[in-house]
């Protein structure tokens, strides 16, 4: 492995995504593999849990920051800070190339709920 630099918001992400993308290949109902750091970053409030605004606000931000040039869509170049071509393709639903904001939050906002094991809309550790 090669060391990335990595913003924080943009290491965290990565590391969400690619969690995922495991979980997903495997099928499996794996752990998130949201450390106690990851997890304070996310709490905003210092809740003791990671609520769905919190998480949706976290990814909206990371959003904006990974859209250089502001044009509210994603481009390849610009995702592959955080994710492969591979899952570039299965979050772009529509397959024009490039990835909106929406298509963005319903993608994280799903593995929300995966996440979100007792559902009651928050995440613990
Ligand atoms: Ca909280
Ligand atoms: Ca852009
Ligand atoms: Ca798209």
């Amino acid at each position: 492995m090669k060391t990335f630099r990595f913003k924080p918001a943009a290491c965290l992400l990565a590391g969400l995504l690619a969690t995922v993308s495991m979980a997903q290949a495997q099928q499996a109902a794996s752990q998130p593999a949201l450390t106690p750091e990851h997890f304070a970053q996310l709490d905003r409030n210092k809740s003791g849990g990671i609520s769905k605004d919190e998480y949706e606000q976290f990814m909206r931000e990371s959003f904006q920051k990974l859209d250089k040039d502001g044009n509210q869509r994603l481009s390849p170049d610009e995702a592959s800070e955080i994710i492969t071509t591979e899952q570039f393709g299965v979050v772009d639903v529509n397959k024009d190339g490039t990835i909106t904001l929406d298509e963005f939050i319903e993608h994280v906002m799903r593995d929300f709920d995966r996440y979100d094991y007792d559902k009651d809309g928050k995440l613990t550790q």
